[in-house]
């Protein structure tokens, strides 16, 4: 299998680079794709060294996969490339999720959907991709009418300026800010850009790809984005209207036999999600099962996973491997 990585040194690129190898994906030729400043560096993965390719050479590749995560203006421009010559794009971005003609893909919930005709294939965003991990077989058993979720997500999915800043501060050091406030002491209601309608663009992507993955309209769901001092996952507060009744057992019972799922829920002995457990993991973590006592049919969780992993590498992975399975790269 011929496959690129297009932007190869980005925080998820790198990510994606451990997870083919820790899941010995089989590749016979690697094409690393970053921006052009990087082109003609190499790179040591492993026992081989590898020089940095340009998009242009990369096409010229004809790669059977490319995963991308590069941003939404490089995916837009170039997958459909890719996708010319008969590679097929796993996107990281938010270019493509929402369009009609492309599909938004979780591989334990939908990964059925897909067919020798799909060239572009979106990967939900991390924040998503949690939450849903979650939502679906739930919904499958008791059918959701609105969900609200606050996230507390880690500074890691702002990118390495972020990261840097907040490791600057924690040393008392000086650089370059991705924020223009602290970041170490602080909780920012303010995860990408706001919107006209007063919502981020974080928030919206929960309300409309939720609605996406599920393929129902009806599903309502309202999202507040947080950015937090953290870098080993995004964590959510989920609350759930569901239209049927329901019991806890059950909903346990649900989720423990969702595969890519582990119920992390004993409070009695401190056992809940955090994302000091969840860091360089790919399942999505549960907890704080409890029944919302305001509703009639409410339950809230706490839902936690490794957004650079489950949340954007992982999942990309998963999707590629899906296709190898079922013959259709
Ligand atoms: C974030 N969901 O965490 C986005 C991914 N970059 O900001």
């Amino acid at each position: 299998m011929k496959v690129a990585v297009v932007g190869a040194t980005g925080m998820v690129g790198q990510v994606m680079l451990d997870v083919l190898s820790e899941r010995n994906f089989k590749i016979d030729e690697l094409i690393l794709v970053a921006s052009e400043r990087s082109v003609g560096k190499q790179i040591k993965l492993q026992d081989k060294t590898h020089t940095i390719k340009s998009l242009a050479e990369a096409v010229e590749a004809k790669p059977d996969i490319a995963l991308f995560s590069a941003g939404g203006n490089t995916s837009l421009e170039w997958a459909p490339k890719f996708a010319a010559v008969g590679t097929k794009v796993i996107d990281n971005s938010s270019a493509w999720r929402m369009h009609k003609d492309y599909k938004l893909i979780i591989p334990e919930i939908n990964a059925g959907e897909l067919t020798s005709k799909d060239f572009i294939i979106a990967n939900p965003n991390c924040s998503t991709i949690q939450l849903l991990m979650v939502l679906k077989p739930l919904h499958d058993k008791f059918n959701i009418k609105r969900v609200v979720v606050s996230t507390y997500q880690s500074i890691t999915g702002t990118g390495l300026k972020a990261v840097k800043q907040l490791e600057a501060e924690a040393k008392n050091q000086s650089v370059e800010m991705a924020y223009p406030y602290q970041i170490h002491k602080n909780a920012l209601p303010h995860c990408d850009v706001f919107l006209e309608n007063d919502y981020t663009k974080e928030e919206m992507k929960l309300t409309n790809e939720t609605k996406k993955i599920l393929g129902d309209q009806n599903v309502n769901l309202v999202a507040t984005a947080v950015r937090i001092p953290v870098v080993g996952g995004h964590s959510e507060s989920v609350n759930i209207e569901f239209e049927d009744a329901f019991d806890i057992a059950t909903v346990k019972q649900i989720l423990n036999q969702m595969p890519g799922v582990t119920l992390q829920d004993n409070p009695d002995v401190n056992t809940y999600p955090m994302p000091i457990y969840a860091e360089g993991k790919d399942d999505v973590f549960v907890g704080r099962i409890r029944r919302d006592f305001t509703l009639e049919n409410g339950l809230n969780l706490w839902i936690v996973a490794d957004n650079l992993r489950k949340g954007a590498a992982t999942n990309a992975v998963q999707i590629a491997e899906y296709l190898i399975e079922h013959k259709l790269v």
